[in-house]
């Protein structure tokens, strides 16, 4: 019997209403304003997250209940470092600041006591975040893409490298007797039509230095010079003798 009565009296109180809030007096005062709950018949309280501008229970159907800002004295939430309190209506939470996320990856928590935020690293959440010919570089909060050797950022889209071009930068990166070649991501020093690299140089790195000329024709005053660059003279010899040939 114990146990059928016991299912009775659960199906029962399945069909009751449920309690008001204000106790057993079975009566709630229907006038309570926004954002507030009836303690009785004649009296109401603001809802967590709402305040009164007189007492905690009032009786004043005018009364309203506003919204806390739990963000600012005299409330004033921490929600830790690199976190950023926000007020919402009836509520609040802590976010990580921009830049930076919970461990678990997620932003809004409650309390400086639930703060992990950690510097995002962009460059592994987006391997794209940079565009082609720069390297993402990861800092804390933020990340910066890096141009490649060669290139340089462009200052109408920071996240886009541009060729640098060497030749036309005012300093002549080849040797004096090599013509300047600008390429993508690099450039050229090689010898003009007609002139050849000194014995043991190379034609085309920037250390290229070149001998010859005679064929081309010129003013008698560079074709004297010119004479110079014939024989064997040593890299230091050029540069101190010879002129660019533009
Ligand atoms: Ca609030
Ligand atoms: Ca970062």
């Amino acid at each position: 019997c114990v146990r059928v009565c016991t299912r009775v009296f659960i199906a029962l109180s399945s069909w009751l209403p449920a309690a008001p809030p204000g106790g057993s007096t079975g009566t709630c005062a229907p006038w309570c304003p926004l954002n507030s709950e009836c303690v009785s018949a004649t009296a109401c309280r603001c809802k967590p997250g709402f305040a009164s501008s007189s007492t905690e229970i009032f009786t004043d159907p005018l009364e309203i209940c506003d919204d806390i800002n739990e963000c600012v004295p005299p409330m004033k939430v921490s929600c830790g470092k690199l976190a950023d309190c926000q007020n919402v209506e009836g509520s609040y939470y802590c976010m990580c600041s921009p830049g930076y996320e919970l461990r678990s990856g997620g932003t809004n928590f409650t309390n400086a006591s639930e703060n992990t935020c950690q510097d995002v690293d962009e460059c592994k959440q987006n391997p794209r975040i940079c565009k082609g010919r720069s390297t993402c570089i990861n800092t804390q909060g933020s990340y910066t893409c890096q141009c490649l050797p060669g290139f340089e950022l462009n200052p109408e889209d920071p996240k886009l490298c541009t060729d640098v071009n060497e030749c036309a930068s005012g300093q002549n990166p080849c040797h004096k007797s090599a013509h300047c070649l600008n390429q993508v991501g690099g450039y050229q020093c090689r010898c003009r039509p007609g002139w050849k690299p000194v014995p043991g140089s190379p034609n085309g790195p920037n250390s290229t230095v070149c001998e010859g000329g005679a064929q081309r024709p010129h003013s008698e005053a560079r074709s004297t010079e010119d004479h110079k660059f014939k024989g064997s003279l040593s890299t230091e010899a050029l540069s101190n003798s010879v002129r660019p040939c533009l």
